[in-house]
């Protein structure tokens, strides 16, 4: 396919039902959509790679200790809509759901979350979209971590998307926490009770205080 510069156009990932029709598909599929996404998670996860190992090797220091990333699966976008309420349409889902591509970034120490966050948002062609701190202001189940949507830049063959991406950026300690709540309690079906929300709620902040201490003796 011959590549022409100039009719290079950015468009948004809502337009993508439009391109769709113009490289002649009539039916967008989920599995075509979802190609948008992990491409969109692989131009970010090269970048983050490339800051995790620049600190190693020239700092002598573990910034990142690791990254995972996921496409969130269709039962749970699905689920993910009718509890606000959407119409099930993919303009809606394009539109309305952010975290359709995850990328879960793991660090050592609190203040690792804002350096991170901070080398995210100066890469260029990158935008935040919206952020949410959940450091400062845990959630009241006692999550926290950090997130950022980026609209992240996917060249194709004539044009530039911009796709979101779902940031999460967590310390070891948090995401011990979240991994843990998200399968015992945040998922499941029944309501925890009372008392085993609260004590959800005073590990959270237990581990709170672990990472603060482990921060001053980082000093
Ligand atoms: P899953 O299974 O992890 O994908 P937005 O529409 O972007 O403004 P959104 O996505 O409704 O807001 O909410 P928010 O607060 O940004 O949270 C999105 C994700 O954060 C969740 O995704 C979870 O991954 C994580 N999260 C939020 N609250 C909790 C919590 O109390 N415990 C745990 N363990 N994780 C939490 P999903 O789609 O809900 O679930």
């Amino acid at each position: 396919m011959k590549i022409e510069k100039k009719n290079m156009e950015l468009i948004d990932l809502k337009n993508l039902l439009n391109y769709s029709e113009r490289i002649k598909e009539k039916d967008v599929t989920f599995q075509k959509l979802m190609f948008f996404y992990k491409m969109a998670i692989k131009e970010l996860e090269t970048k983050i790679e490339i800051f995790k190992e620049e600190f190693k090797i020239f700092y002598d220091y573990d910034l990142i200790d690791h990254v995972n990333t996921r496409i969130k699966s269709p039962k749970s976008i699905v689920q993910k809509m009718k509890k606000k309420e959407y119409k099930l349409t993919y303009g809606n889902m394009i539109e309305n759901i952010n975290d359709i591509a995850g990328v879960r970034i793991i660090c050592p120490l609190q203040k690792d979350i804002y350096s991170i966050k901070n080398l995210l948002q100066s890469i260029p062609g990158i935008e935040t979209l919206k952020e949410k701190d959940y450091i400062t202001k845990p959630k009241t189940s006692g999550y926290s971590a950090y997130h950022i949507i980026l609209a992240v830049p996917v060249m194709l063959s004539s044009q530039m998307i911009y796709v979101k991406v779902e940031v999460q950026i967590r310390t070891m300690a948090m995401d011990f926490w979240s991994s843990l709540e998200h399968k015992m309690k945040y998922k499941p079906k029944e309501e925890p009770s009372k008392k085993k929300a609260k004590e959800w709620i005073s590990c959270a902040k237990a581990i709170n205080r672990l990472d603060e201490k482990m921060m001053l003796l980082n000093e």
